[in-house]
């Protein structure tokens, strides 16, 4: 199977992470990174893999595409005997809710980075980009708050929580999340401890 992806996406850093964690690593081809920029057309990837321009994308062998880093995340859960995902029960929807705030998360980041960089400067809207961040803030405040996901073994609302901090590492780093919030400041630290958080960071900016 291939993922298209590429090194800079929080959201295709999951999967990678979640690839090495489930030992599927080596079976999965990562394709060089196609552009998904908004504004920027790109037919060929629209019209045969995603009309939402977006990546990351899994193909596998027979052709079958999946979208949405979660989607991936829980085909590739599936392949390995569900390690990372609860199968059933109200640990199930937890696990899924938080998932979907992390993703909306992440949503919230990039929304603020894409008005940074791609808005003309004249366009720019502030208060919209603040509240944007704002969302992922908070977000971050509610993890704080919820020690217990930090501490519990591995996870893909983990992952996904690594991921959010890892972005904001690389594209708000002097936001001051780590002095605002020291119990994920800590987590992230023993998360570095492992292989997959470690070999995944996004290259330098
Ligand atoms: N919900 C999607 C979000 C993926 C996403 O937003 N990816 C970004 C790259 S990090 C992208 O492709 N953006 C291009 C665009 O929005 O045009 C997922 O979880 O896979």
């Amino acid at each position: 199977m291939k993922l298209v992806s590429s090194l800079a996406s929080p959201f295709a850093r999951k999967i990678r992470i979640a690839a090495i964690e489930l030992g599927l690593f080596d079976r999965i081809d990562f394709v060089s990174p196609v552009k998904t920029i908004p504004t920027t057309e790109n037919e060929d990837y629209a019209r045969n893999i995603n009309p939402l321009r977006k990546i990351p994308a899994l193909i596998l062998d027979d052709g079958t595409v999946i979208i949405d880093s979660y989607v991936i995340a829980e085909y590739l859960d599936e392949l390995a005997g569900g390690k990372l995902i609860p199968a059933s029960g109200l640990t199930k929807w937890r696990a899924r809710t938080d998932h979907s705030i992390l993703q909306g998360m992440l949503d919230a980041l990039l929304l603020c980075r894409y008005e940074k960089l791609l808005r003309p400067g004249q366009f720019f809207w502030a208060e919209w980009a603040d509240d944007q961040f704002k969302r992922a803030w908070d977000g971050l405040a509610r993890y704080e708050a919820h020690p217990d996901v930090l501490t519990r073994p591995l996870d893909l609302v983990q992952i996904s929580l690594v991921c959010v901090l890892g972005y904001l590492e690389f594209r708000f780093p002097d936001c001051g999340w780590r002095k605002t919030f020291p119990k994920l400041d800590a987590f992230h630290e023993r998360m570095m401890q492992r292989d997959s958080v470690r070999t995944t960071l996004p290259p330098p900016a």
